[in-house]
């Protein structure tokens, strides 16, 4: 692949996006090879955590690629639109959690892949934001969908109509992204929550994703039924057998299986 890099570290897949001369900027290849990739992170039972972050020491993801957007047609931006709401979906749909790790700028298409992810860690030197009005169009990835599910309305409305890049404590404030650290601890901490999520039982975070996700979308007693229904098959496994077991003996459960 030209485009996306591909790594593991133990249980954690990592995907680097990488056109660093045009600051990661999704063109339409990238977002091929990104769903290319995805297809082996989802074959791969030993990847228990995803993280996605961007090549080089400025820019997470610079947004969609403006040179390859300037000349479309509305049929042409419709299928782009399409493709990257496809992969993107796709990332929040993954069986496992993602972290997104925003080293630098996020913007239009970048932060919509970071708002498809799970959770977001940014290092200081972070700026996020929806610019896309003033290349006179609108989010595209997903933006208008799920920065207000994450932001609330009126905040997303604001980000979206001033198209202002905020920095990372200002996204961490409006509850943007989870966490903010130091540059050079950003993959450190990413890590960290990664493995201690990799701690933890598998199939019991799949489901409780799935839960969360679904749950998001519907009435809550609806909501409140895919929670029983997850919290049931959870005592199907395993996992839930030992883990409960070596509590009551007092002692840690040495792996998980599920
Ligand atoms: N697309 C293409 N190339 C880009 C992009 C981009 N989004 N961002 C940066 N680049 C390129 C620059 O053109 C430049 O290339 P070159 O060296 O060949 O001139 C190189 O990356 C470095 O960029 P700068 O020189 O501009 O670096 P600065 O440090 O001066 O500025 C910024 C950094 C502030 C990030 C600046 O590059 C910038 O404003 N970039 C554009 C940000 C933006 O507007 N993003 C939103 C794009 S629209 C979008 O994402 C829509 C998503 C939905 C699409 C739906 C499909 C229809």
């Amino acid at each position: 692949m030209e485009n996306i890099k591909f790594e593991k570290d133990g249980n954690i897949g990592i995907i680097t996006i990488s056109r660093p001369k045009a600051l990661n900027a999704l063109n339409f290849k990238t977002l091929v090879e990104l769903n290319e990739v995805l297809d082996q992170v989802e074959k791969d039972e030993e990847i228990y955590v995803l993280l996605i972050r961007g090549d080089g020491e400025k820019a997470f993801v610079a947004g969609a690629d403006i040179a390859e957007m300037k000349d479309m047609n509305p049929k042409e931006a419709r299928e782009f639109s399409i493709i990257g709401n496809k992969v993107f979906r796709r990332i929040e749909n993954l069986r496992i959690p993602t972290i997104a790790v925003i080293n630098g700028y996020a913007l239009g298409g970048g932060c919509e892949l970071a708002l498809s992810c799970d959770i977001r860690i940014a290092s200081e030197n972070a700026k996020l934001g929806q610019p896309e009005v003033g290349l006179g169009i609108t989010p595209g990835f997903g933006g208008t969908q799920r920065l207000s599910r994450v932001v609330g309305l009126a905040k997303a409305k604001e980000l979206i109509f001033t198209g202002d890049m905020i920095d990372a404590n200002e996204a961490f404030k409006i509850g943007l992204v989870n966490r903010v650290v130091k540059k050079e601890e950003l993959m450190d901490e990413a890590l960290n929550m990664a493995k201690k999520i990799a701690s933890n039982a598998p199939f019991a975070i799949s489901v409780a994703k799935a839960s969360i996700n679904r749950g998001y979308q519907a009435d809550i007693d609806t909501a409140l039924m895919y929670e029983v229904e997850v919290f049931a098959q959870c005592f199907a496994t395993e996992d839930q057998k030992d883990a409960m077991t070596a509590f009551l003996e007092k002692r840690k459960i040495e792996k998980f299986k599920n």
